[in-house]
């Protein structure tokens, strides 16, 4: 039930429900449920999405997640947005002078059948300008920006990454 046209509002009224301070006159609402950081709408399949507890001072954090092409026509994701995020980026890892460092990129590419995988030390989504401290437990809301016009929502936890060992 979702049209094109539909998204700028819908994108406003999330800001304007981020401005409403909680407490006001309604009675309790009701307990969202916790963030899956999963999706599956028939051609995009998204597992183990998740964002990093923000840093302070700076406001930043970043995302990761593995976003699996299941459609027919090449997946590539060009921007990310969040209504909890001033802005954001898709950034990726290049070694200069043999030091790792962050990038912005262009897009990332899920070709037909494949998949992309974001992940700490790789690509990562990256935001700025936070609208709160992201702190464990909450749920970020974020809209990928495909190429050809397509959009994923998701809501993503707010989580350390797993230790590697
Ligand atoms: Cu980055």
């Amino acid at each position: 039930m979702r049209h094109l046209g539909m998204r700028p509002r819908l994108s406003r009224l999330l800001v304007l429900a981020l401005l409403v301070p909680a407490a006001c006159s309604q009675p309790a609402e009701p307990v969202e449920a916790p963030a899956s950081g999963s999706l599956d709408n028939g051609w995009a399949k998204i597992e183990g999405a998740y964002v990093r507890p923000s840093l302070p001072p700076h406001d930043l954090s970043a995302g990761f997640f593995v976003l699996e092409n299941i459609g027919e026509e090449d997946l590539v994701v060009v921007g990310v947005e969040s209504a909890m995020a001033g802005s954001a980026e898709l950034h990726t890892m290049v070694e200069v002078q043999g030091v790792m460092r962050m990038r912005p990129a262009e897009s990332f590419l899920a070709p037909i059948g494949g998949r992309v995988e974001l992940a700490p030390g790789g690509n990562h989504l990256m935001f700025f300008d936070l609208t709160e401290a992201w702190v464990e437990g909450m749920s970020i809301p974020l809209v990928l920006r495909l190429a050809d016009g397509r959009s994923l929502e998701l809501k993503v936890p707010v989580r350390l990454p797993e230790s590697s060992s």
